[in-house]
């Protein structure tokens, strides 16, 4: 059966050439068709955004083909799969990625401007799939694209929330949390399984089951839903494999509930079933802290449960015996939000396949690999053994087991150290009892990753320090990436096509460390200029963009400055805005005859706070109260403008990262696990002004000490710092500004009070103060630098030239050895 089912797979292979045509007439006519059959719009009348539809449709159309070819080729060559768990990715927006990683854009383009249309304008109807908080998840959709690229056998599952991370508006300086309804006008890039579906079980209880004198446990559930699998496709660049992000929507069951309709309550039988399309709702925009929230812990098991179901099945297609199940699967969890992935494979093997515990114990060891984003004990997952009991109960002694069983080897290695049993326990014993997820991760991982080097050294010192002690191989790093195909090629594309031109070769777009090869152009005057020109170009597109959000012209020859990512105090935005009121004092203060050498600045601004963290949201109004005065000061001019870059998002970064001059990295030492923004700025021949925390330390290593403006108090510093505190009195700069604050120089007075007291002297967790002077003379040191223009262009692509390191690419291989697995690239 299966020699016939490939010679038909070879005959299928043969009509390949009857596939879909790229030539622009027949790109042409694919989109007209989408246009009337698929909208349902008269050819003769149809707009900016049906156009973007029929265009979306045609290149999915062209997805789906390689998709399909690619799907085929790994069921026929069974490689090893790895099977990437992760409850966020940010992919953004899909059309421009997929045209330029499928090689047609410029076909397209063609195909449009015949049609009277303009490519760009059509791509700029897209919105973004938001499905994530911060770099966590951006992180994700950069190695899909990579896993992709690199012709991984992979698989990403994740949820498909209805509701993206919310939209922020700014009202009055103040951020107000939106509904973002992404999918109001239909998602073109997505694939609606409606046959590939599996049930999820909730609540309920455990009974014993005697089968062939065996006693098996049973979980009878109290509740049911069907997971409903939506396949996102995503294309490799130069090549065709097209892998699958399958995302899961929840449905009411109808196995189930049928009870129910018996009562003959109908009407309530039908809206509590409708209840259960509430577990896929929302993404929750917490991107630190966990709360152990029901619905939350109800979104990791649904997504875990429906992927591990869907995993075994695929194994079991073609396998009949567990033994082969880890040659043939590997799991990454991304966090511990997938953590429970583990206990659901153990419980199916055990459970549902009847193996024995120890055979199950054994595979689950070899197949799951974790990765940790956080370097703070605050941060990890604890959920309350009360809640897990009601809503897992079968998970939950699953659990107890595999921590009892622990406990016991651990002893047996170190002793009766109850302390350290304690702390390393799987089950926290305390007010709330609870399940430590990442402790559940590290002892049934056979890897546990940090995301860069500065991380993995802190996880060994803090956190993590009793298990790298008893298994220290376990504990490795691989340096965060990001992709060059969406951060330089689709954001960037007049840097791409100068790169490309001086390179001699377009290589660098798969292989990004041909990028230093730039480094011998670094000073040529030649390169130097075009590559001004390109940097202008980028800059103006940035300035439109904020005058037509804000209504603020802003100056070309000024310095922009950038700071985007999420809003935390940990990030220091609070540090940037006080050097604002600084350089702004200063100037103000000034002989007129002075101002003349003052570089002229544009500072940007752009990030979220999650809804319930006060003192992020008191930063972002302070921002605006400062701007208010700021901006109005005809005194000041051009020298200073200040902007607020609303609702900051993928599609947003893809614009404002290649017209930033400057960007600030500028976390407390030891708190940034990695950042992967300063990658993206890099890439894109922006200057870093960092602290050397996190990825910044390799970056570093990369471009050198002088090629970026450095400042601030290093990791070891951190706690002796925090233990002395500043002189104010020494540190008349810090006070001065802090007071203005205080005192009410840009409005609200008390509001500000207390976002001012977490950098009083004994309070400043975040060493603002300490690191103040450090910092105005890093900025100092970057004025000086754009006056000379030839140095800062030369930095500028020494950036671009050493970033090849910080590619996503670069990670997925590290990652590839330790998944043990190898490329299967379809040949078509
Ligand atoms: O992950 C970030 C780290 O802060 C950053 O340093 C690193 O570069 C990046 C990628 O490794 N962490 C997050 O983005 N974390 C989250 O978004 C998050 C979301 C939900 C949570 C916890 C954390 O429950």
């Amino acid at each position: 059966a299966s020699e016939e089912r490939s010679a038909k797979a070879e005959r299928m292979f043969a009509l390949m050439d009857r596939f879909l045509k790229n030539d622009p007439i027949s790109l042409q006519n694919d989109i007209l068709d989408h246009v009337e059959y698929t909208m349902a719009r008269s050819r003769f009348s149809f707009d900016d955004f049906e156009a973007y539809q029929a265009l979306s449709h045609s290149v999915r159309d062209r997805l789906i083909e390689r998709w399909h070819d690619t799907q085929i080729y790994f069921k026929r060559k069974d490689p090893k799969r790895i099977y990437f768990l992760s409850l966020e990715f940010l992919m953004g927006r899909s059309l421009s990625n997929s045209v330029i990683n499928l090689g047609i854009r410029d076909q397209y383009a063609e195909a449009l401007s015949q049609l009277g249309f303009e490519f760009e304008v059509l791509a700029e109807q897209e919105g973004d799939a938001a499905l994530g908080n911060g770099g966590l998840a951006r992180l994700s959709a950069c190695q899909m694209d990579s896993l992709a690229t690199l012709d991984y056998p992979a698989w990403g599952y994740g949820l498909r929330y209805q509701y993206g991370l919310f939209r922020q508006v700014i009202m009055d300086g103040f951020q107000h949390e939106q509904p973002d309804y992404w999918l109001n006008f239909g998602n073109p890039w997505e694939i609606e399984r409606i046959h590939l579906t599996y049930p999820v079980k909730f609540y309920g209880s455990v009974e014993d089951e005697t089968l062939n004198g065996e006693i098996y446990k049973v979980w009878i559930p109290g509740e049911m839903v069907e997971a409903v699998a939506y396949d996102n496709l995503i294309p490799g660049y130069g090549t065709r494999n097209t892998i699958t992000l399958r995302l899961w929507a929840a449905k009411p069951s109808d196995q189930y509930d049928m009870e129910s309709y018996n009562t003959g309550d109908y009407i309530n039988a039908v809206v509590s079933r409708q209840k259960a399309e509430s577990i896929s709702s929302v993404l929750y925009p917490d991107d630190r802290s966990y709360q152990g929230k029901e619905l939350r812990l109800k979104q990791q098991y649904f997504f875990v449960s429906a992927s591990v179901q869907d995993i075994i099945r695929r194994f079991k297609d073609a396998h009949s015996n567990f033994d082969e199940f880890p040659e043939k699967v590997a799991l990454q969890l991304n966090d511990t939000h997938p953590s429970l992935a583990i206990v659901e494979v153990m419980r199916i093997l055990v459970d549902e396949e009847h193996l024995d515990w120890n055979k199950a114990w054994h595979i689950v060891c070899q197949i799951f690999s974790f990765t940790t984003h956080t370097v703070i004990a605050e941060g990890l997952e604890k959920i309350p053994v009360d809640l897990l009991g009601s809503l897992l109960p079968r998970h939950l002694q699953i659990m107890y087991e595999i921590n009892f069983n622990f406990v016991e080897e651990l002893k047996k290695k170190i002793g009766l150290d109850y302390n350290r049993l304690s702390r390393m326990s799987i089950v926290e014993e305390g007010a709330v009892k609870s399940i430590r997820s990442a402790n559940l991760s590290i002892v049934c991982s056979h890897t546990v990753n940090g995301v860069s080097r500065a991380h993995l050294e802190l996880i060994k010192a803090n956190v993590f320090k009793d298990f790298y002690e008893l298994w220290p191989q376990k504990f490795q790093y691989k340096t965060n990436g990001v992709t060059q195909r969406r951060w330089i090629v689709v954001s960037n594309p007049s840097l791409s096509s100068l790169i490309s031109k001086w390179l001699g070769t377009e290589a660098w777009v798969r292989d990004v460390e041909l990028l230093t090869g730039l480094r011998e152009y670094a000073a040529n005057p030649d390169l130097q200029l075009e590559w001004k020109m390109v940097r202008k170009v980028n800059k103006m597109r940035l300035a439109e963009y904020i005058e037509a959000m804000s209504g603020l012209k802003v100056s070309l020859d000024a310095m922009f400055d950038v700071q985007i990512k999420r809003i935390h105090e940990y990030k220091r935005q609070l540090l940037n805005i006080l050097g604002i009121i600084h350089r702004y004092d200063c100037i103000k203060n000034m002989e007129k005859s002075d101002r003349r050498k003052v570089v002229p600045r544009v500072c940007i601004i752009g990030g979220k706070a999650a809804p319930g963290y006060e003192i992020a949201k008191k930063i972002i109004k302070l921002w605006h109260a400062v701007a208010e005065k700021i901006n109005n000061d005809s005194d000041v001019g051009d020298l200073l403008k200040l902007v607020f870059i609303p609702d900051y998002n993928v599609s947003v970064a893809e614009l404002v990262i290649p017209g930033a001059d400057l960007s600030q990295h500028i976390s407390t030492a030891g708190n940034e696990a990695s950042g992967t923004g300063s990658m993206k700025f890099l890439m894109n021949g922006c200057l870093l002004l960092a602290t050397e925390d996190g990825s910044t330390v390799e970056i570093i290593e990369e471009i050198g000490v002088d090629n970026m403006f450095l400042f601030g108090a290093r990791v070891h510093d951190v706690p002796v710092l925090r233990e002395k505190g500043v002189d104010l009195k020494v540190n008349l700069q810090f006070a001065r500004v802090v007071r203005m604050v205080r005192d009410g120089y840009f409005g609200f007075k008390d509001y500000f009070k207390s976002l001012c007291d977490t950098v009083e002297v004994g309070k400043d967790f975040y060493l603002l103060g300490s690191d103040f002077g450090g910092y105005l003379e890093a900025q100092a040191a970057a004025d000086k630098t754009f006056v000379d223009q030839e140095k800062w262009t030369r930095m500028s692509i020494l950036s671009t030239a050493g970033s090849g390191r910080f590619s996503s690419d670069r990670t997925i291989e590290d990652y590839a050895k330790t998944w043990g697995i190898e490329p299967c690239r379809c040949p078509f």
